[in-house]
């Protein structure tokens, strides 16, 4: 293992950041996992913690003081990180936005946005410390650049974090710490359980009879970008199944 392979991941409990602390644990990184599910990073800490040094922390990200904390008491093996994963978030309320309960947009800007931006200032001191080959991967969404119906916030909640990314990348000039923005289209996971509030029926509905995209599809294009030469930045990586492309635009007819 190369000494100072260190990967922060937002989200480790579930989908896309589980299959990513699989990913860069198979490849010998050292692990710092969070979420706000404790039992499931203590799960995934015993399942990995044999193969590599695992730190589990219960967090938060809408909580800026509690991501503060995290990330300066981490233990000294674990400070120098090198990738920051963030991958936290969730969307909610699928229906038309006129539909909406204010409380759920503001948990999606909570999460998505603030969260995401409250890990970031506290890691990147640290990643610029770290310089060439850092890495900072937000976890985007096809739903930041293609609009849809009931994506309302969600979708714009995706858009800051393009470019968000983009914006950092030109403050970091110089660094050596890369920003990409990984947009995925439709990936089975928890995502439509959580954005239904628990529906499992129509969680499996929308995933049925078509071939999704795997947390693991994802993990691997994570795993790929941060590892990339140190000169490469993949400013943005959009993916999306086979089976997923576009409507033609809606009309309004009399
Ligand atoms: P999951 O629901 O399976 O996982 C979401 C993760 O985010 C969980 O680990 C959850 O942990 C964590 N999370 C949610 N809210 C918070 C919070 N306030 N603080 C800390 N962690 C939080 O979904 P995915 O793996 O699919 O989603 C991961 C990311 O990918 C999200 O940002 C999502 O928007 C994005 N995405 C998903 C797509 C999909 O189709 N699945 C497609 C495009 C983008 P816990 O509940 O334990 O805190
Ligand atoms: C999640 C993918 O297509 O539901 O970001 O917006 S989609």
């Amino acid at each position: 293992m190369q000494m100072g392979n260190i990967v922060f991941i937002t989200g480790a409990t579930s989908g896309f950041g589980r299959a990513a602390a699989r990913r860069f644990a198979a490849a010998g990184w050292s692990l710092i996992l969070t979420g706000r599910r404790l039992k499931r990073l203590q799960a995934l800490q015993d399942e990995l913690g044999g193969r590599v040094p695992v730190h589990v922390a219960a967090l938060d990200v809408r909580d800026a003081a509690a991501v503060r904390q995290v990330v300066g008491e981490l233990p000294e093996a674990f400070r120098q990180v090198r990738v920051l994963i963030n991958n936290a978030g969730l969307a909610l309320a699928p229906q038309a936005a006129q539909q909406v309960e204010l409380a759920d947009w503001h948990t999606m800007i909570d999460t998505n946005v603030t969260g995401l931006v409250n890990v970031t200032h506290a890691l990147l001191p640290t990643l610029i410390a770290t310089g060439a080959g850092a890495s900072i991967v937000n976890l985007g969404s096809v739903a930041g650049q293609w609009p849809y119906p009931g994506s309302h916030v969600y979708g714009a909640t995706k858009a800051f974090v393009q470019q968000f990314s983009y914006n950092l990348r030109c403050d970091l000039l110089g660094s050596g710490v890369r920003v990409t923005d990984i947009a995925p289209g439709m990936a089975e996971t928890e995502f439509t359980l959580v954005r239904t509030k628990g529906d499992q029926v129509a969680s499996e509905r929308l995933y049925s009879g078509t071939t999704p995209l795997t947390a693991e599809d994802i993990a691997e294009q994570i795993f790929y970008v941060a590892s990339l030469p140190a000169h490469i930045n993949i400013n943005r990586l959009e993916v999306m199944p086979t089976r997923q492309a576009w409507l033609p635009f809606a009309v309004d007819r009399d």
